[in-house]
This record gives C-alpha cells, sequence and structure tokens, in this order.
C-alpha cells in the first residue's frame, strides 16, 4: 500500500502528553500533585501545542503502585480531587481543544477492589473465578513464574489455601479475562467512562490479558504476553465499546513482536489504533522474555537503538501504526538516557533526540517534563527507594540472593529506575520547584537541578528546549508528510548519525542527528541541499554534522 492512500485520522495527527498527576502539579498543599494542579495548567499545555493528554491513573487506589493498582474504578483518588474537579478538568481541556486520554488499567485491579475482596473470601464464591487461582504444586507455587517486580507471581491465600496469580506486585491479582463476567464488567465499567466525554484509553499492558492455559513453567513473559485469546478479547472489546465513540486507543504491549503488532494495530480497524511497545528501552527483557531482566547501566549504543527504530518503521509501514516515544513514567529520563546531560550538552542533545523522534512515523508522546529537557536523580541509599519495582528489586537482588552489590544496583537504579521520571515536575526556581509550597515535603523530593531547570526559564528563553518541542509539533500539523509520509532509513553503517528520509508525493524530508560530541561528516546534502524545515544550530554549514546537531529539510 503507497502511504499517499493511508487512510487519515485525528489519532495519527495528534501529539499527546503524558501526566502522571502524583508528580505533575501540587494545588492543595498536601504536598501530592492533583487534578486541579491539572487544570490550573492547561494554558501551559495549550501553549505547548499537544493535542492530547494521556492521564496515568487518577482512580481510587491503595497506591502500591501509584495508582495501577485500583480499588474503585468509577472513583477518583481522595488524593487527587473528586470527581466533579474530573469533569472539570475534562470540560476545561475540551474548551482548549484538549483531548483526555484514561489509563484503563484492567490486566488487574487492586488486592482491595470489591471484586478481589469477593473472589478471596472463600472458594465458592461467586467471584472466586473473576481471578485466577490455583492449587499449591508439591506444597508449593503453582509454578515457577516470576513477578515483573521481583519474588514468584503467586501468592498464597493462607485462608482457602489456593494461590493467586500477580503478574506485578501481590496487592495487583490478575483479572481472569476467560471468564466473560469479567469482561462484562469491564466493557461497562468502559462505557461509562466513554459516556462521561473522555477521548479514548491507554490500556495498561493489555497484552497479558490472556494467560497460556497450560501454566507451563518459564519466563514469565512468554506465557503471559500475547495469549491465545487476546486479539479475540480486544476485538469483542471494539464491537462492544470502543466502536460505539471516537476514541484514541493504544495498547500497552511489552513482549509484541513486529507480526503481532499487525494485529493489535491493524489499520483495518478491527483492534486498537496503535500499539506502545518496548524494544528500544527495555534492554535484554524482550529477547529473555523474562520481564523483570532490566537492571543495567549500559549506555544504549546508536546503532542498536537506530536498528530497532527502523525494523519496526518499515515493518508497520502502511499496515498498523505505532507509537513514538522515549520516555514514560516507568522510563528514566531521555536525555541521561540516549543523550548527554552534562549542562554543555544537555539542551543540544535534547532537541537532538526529539527531532529524531518527532520526524518519525507514528503519534509521539512527550512525558511531562521531557519538554524542558529534565534528567535523571541520583540514588545514593536505599533509604531513598521509593518504587515498588526499586524496593522489591533491592530486597531480592542485594539483601536475599546478593547478586548485586548495593553499589551496583545503585548505578543500575541511577540509570534505569522509574523513580527517575517521577520527581515532581519542574515548574521555576521557587522552593520545590513550584510544584507545591515551601511548608510541605513534596511526596517524593524534587531534584535539585530545578534552580537551572524549569518551565518558568524554558519559557523565557527563545532558545529552550521547550520551544524546540513547540516547533516539532508545529510541525507535524502543519505538514502531511511528517505525519503519512512512508519511512526510508539512511546511513544505517553509521556509528554516529542516526539518519532517515521520509516520502509523500513528490516530496522528501531529509533527517540526520549526530548521536556523539564531535563533530562529523554527513554528505546527505551535497547533491541537494533542500529548505531547511528545522535544526537545533541556528545555522547549518553542509557536508557537516556539529556535535548532536540536529538538521531537518525538505525539497
Ligand atoms: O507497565 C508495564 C510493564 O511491563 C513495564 O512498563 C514495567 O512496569 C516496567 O518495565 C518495569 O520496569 C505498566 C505501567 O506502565 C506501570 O507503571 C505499572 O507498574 C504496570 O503496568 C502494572 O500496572
Ligand atoms: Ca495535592
Amino acid at each position: 500500500m503507497q502511504s499517499q492512500d493511508e487512510a487519515r485520522a485525528w489519532w495519527k495527527e495528534a501529539v499527546i502528553y503524558q501526566i502522571y498527576p502524583r508528580s505533575f502539579a501540587d494545588s492543595n498543599g498536601d504536598g501530592i500533585g492533583d487534578l486541579n494542579g491539572i487544570t490550573a495548567h492547561l494554558p501551559y499545555l495549550a501553549k505547548l501545542g499537544i493535542d492530547v493528554i494521556w492521564l496515568s491513573p487518577v482512580y481510587a487506589s491503595p497506591n502500591d503502585d501509584n495508582g495501577y493498582d485500583i480499588s474503585d474504578y468509577r472513583a477518583i483518588m481522595d488524593e487527587f480531587g473528586t470527581m466533579e474537579d474530573f469533569d472539570y478538568l475534562l470540560t476545561a481541556a475540551h474548551r482548549l481543544g484538549i483531548k483526555i486520554v484514561m489509563d484503563l488499567v484492567v490486566n488487574h485491579t487492586s488486592d482491595e477492589h470489591a471484586w478481589f475482596v469477593e473472589s478471596r473470601s472463600s472458594a465458592t464464591n461467586d467471584k472466586r473465578d473473576w481471578y485466577i487461582w490455583r492449587d499449591p504444586v508439591d506444597g508449593r507455587e503453582p509454578n515457577d513464574w516470576q513477578s515483573v517486580f521481583s519474588g514468584p507471581a503467586w501468592e498464597l491465600d493462607e485462608a482457602t489455601g489456593q494461590y493467586y496469580l500477580h503478574c506485578f506486585s501481590r496487592k495487583q491479582p490478575d483479572l481472569n479475562w476467560d471468564n466473560p463476567a469479567v469482561r462484562d464488567a469491564v466493557f461497562d465499567m468502559m462505557t461509562w467512562w466513554c459516556e462521561k466525554g473522555i477521548d479514548g484509553f491507554r490500556m495498561d499492558v493489555i497484552s497479558m490479558i490472556s494467560k497460556d492455559p497450560s501454566f507451563a513453567n518459564g519466563p514469565l513473559g512468554t506465557h503471559v504476553c500475547n495469549g491465545p485469546h487476546v486479539h479475540e478479547y480486544l476485538q469483542e472489546m471494539r464491537t462492544r465499546v470502543l466502536s460505539r465513540f471516537d476514541l484514541l486507543t493504544v495498547g500497552e504491549t511489552g513482549g509484541v513482536t513486529i507480526d503481532e503488532a499487525k494485529r493489535y494495530a491493524n489499520a483495518d480497524g478491527s483492534e486498537l489504533n496503535m500499539v506502545f511497545e518496548f524494544d528500544h528501552v527495555d534492554g535484554d527483557a524482550t529477547t529473555s522474555g523474562n520481564l523483570y531482566d532490566k537492571w543495567g547501566y549500559a549506555k544504549p549504543q546508536l546503532p542498536a537503538v537506530r536498528g530497532i527504530f527502523n525494523r519496526w518503521q518499515l515493518g508497520l509501514e502502511g499496515v498498523a501504526w505505532n507509537s513514538l516515544y522515549w520516555d514514560n513514567h516507568d522510563q528514566p529520563r531521555v536525555v541521561s538516557r540516549f543523550g548527554d546531560d552534562r549542562p554543555e550538552w544537555r539542551v543540544l542533545s535534547a532537541k537532538m533526540l526529539a527531532t529524531c523522534l518527532h520526524m518519525m512515523k507514528g503519534t509521539p508522546y512527550i512525558y511531562q517534563g521531557e519538554e524542558l529537557g529534565m534528567t535523571n536523580k541520583h540514588f545514593s541509599g536505599p533509604e531513598e527507594l521509593v518504587d515498588v519495582e526499586e524496593v522489591n528489586a533491592w530486597h531480592e537482588l542485594v539483601e536475599e540472593k546478593g547478586i548485586l552489590s548495593a553499589e551496583e544496583l545503585l548505578l543500575c537504579f541511577d540509570a534505569v529506575a522509574r523513580d527517575n521520571a517521577r520527581t515532581p515536575m519542574q515548574w521555576d526556581a521557587s522552593p520545590n520547584a513550584g510544584f507545591c509550597t515551601e511548608d510541605v515535603e513534596p511526596w517524593p523530593a524534587v531534584n535539585q537541578n530545578y534552580h537551572q531547570i524549569n518551565a518558568a526559564a524554558c519559557l523565557a528563553d527563545p532558545d529552550s528546549v521547550f520551544y524546540y518541542y513547540q516547533e516539532l509539533i508545529e510541525l507535524r500539523h502543519r505538514n502531511p508528510i511528517v505525519v503519512y509520509g512512508s519511512f526510508h532509513p539512511l546511513l544505517e553503517d553509521s556509528d554516529s548519525i542516526w539518519a532517515y528520509e521520509r516520502h509523500l508525493g513528490d516530496r522528501v524530508l531529509t533527517v540526520a542527528c549526530n548521536w556523539t560530541d564531535r563533530e562529523q561528516r554527513c554528505d546527505l546534502w551535497d547533491e541537494n541541499p533542500g529548505t531547511r524545515l528545522i535544526g537545533n544550530y541556528t545555522t547549518h554549514e553542509d557536508g557537516i554534522l556539529l556535535p548532536y546537531e540536529a538538521y531537518v529539510t525538505v525539497r
């Protein structure tokens, strides 16, 4: 299929901004971000120019995994405000032309959800089969599956003598999607939100809802990702809910291959609009099947990262749609991980990475603070660990098994821990970065570099990372080639430059990004200089790319 013929859709033309509400803005002085804090900053987002907010979970939750453990899907978390506050946020966003996509976490619930409370109450309860219960085998766990957050994926319920499955923490029991009553309940709840007027769903670990019925030993990912009925259940969801509304739907699909993605996000619209996959950020986890194989600190190398993107871009061309992202609430900060966060290179490399990503094909995501060039935090000891994943990993790898030394695991945390992304949004240079008032402790400490890196400083500086993102977003809105052009990799053997073209009709967009802090030769424009579209230096010199230079032309 020629991409010129590709069907147009608003969700292909949109740029999404992800908000992690707990860390975005505190409006009532308790040190925790909340809904009214988001509403107050909508004009900032409108200025950036984004089209859609993806709101990480705001539902009632005991917060074992910061809202990814939901105890009531139809209520707002107390700390975040009320349903009225939510309705007001939705109306205010719509008034500014911004849509809101909700996080849908339905692979599991909290163990405090009424469904699970009933399910665990007795082996004969009506809702027993709403979750995945198994008898012990030889007096132990039913199999050797390991949870993403360390330790066995099974928890014994003493009262009934059976184990329940939890792919994540023990406070996140997995729902049994094979039970039609579970699907009914989930679809009802989704319809309820759609009728409220929300604009879509980001579906948490949706590739994990259908488990391998053999429950054979082995890596968790192999047995729970892309299971036998996952496509059937998503098609049912499409028929019963999604097709009735105009939504953006994105499936978080850990462990997905390109071939599988063609099913999840097929252009025929049978399941979801797009996938959100992990090949470029997951290190060894995708290949090993061990979803928890994430602890390392090696700097990602350009050829490997570029190779992964090139494969996905070419693999889905004209057939299915992908998300484009560097950062989210589960990933370290892009400029620290892939770029260069030393003061002399931070801004340039942040803009280079943004260019590289936003000129590709797919729907781009910006994670709060990415548009400021926010950086990783530094972990100096176990007392600083907040995230359940870090706490459990410390316990298992350092204390229990001694697989890593304390120093080594801290280095891994500095490189890839999720809390790097969860420090409060840096609004200005006032105490607590303007995230909350001076007299309270923000929920995790602010990154001390907020004195230099913050939104107020960015807004006052025409050369800031913020205005560069604004320009990238505008380019996408104005130029169909950025959205619909077909993708063609260039310079695939280069160790230093990431380059590609996009083609639409007889127009060609050329992109080249220098991933190093040294000047590189680049002959891409020798024959045809084209017209400059965007770049992170004020001038471009033919034949070379300056350190971390990104340069884009059209002809
Ligand atoms: O994440 C799913 C997932 O498998 C990974 O992103 C994983 O959390 C990460 O690689 C661990 O380092 C989703 C949510 O985005 C995440 O915040 C939740 O903790 C998780 O599901 C459970 O709901
Ligand atoms: Ca608050």
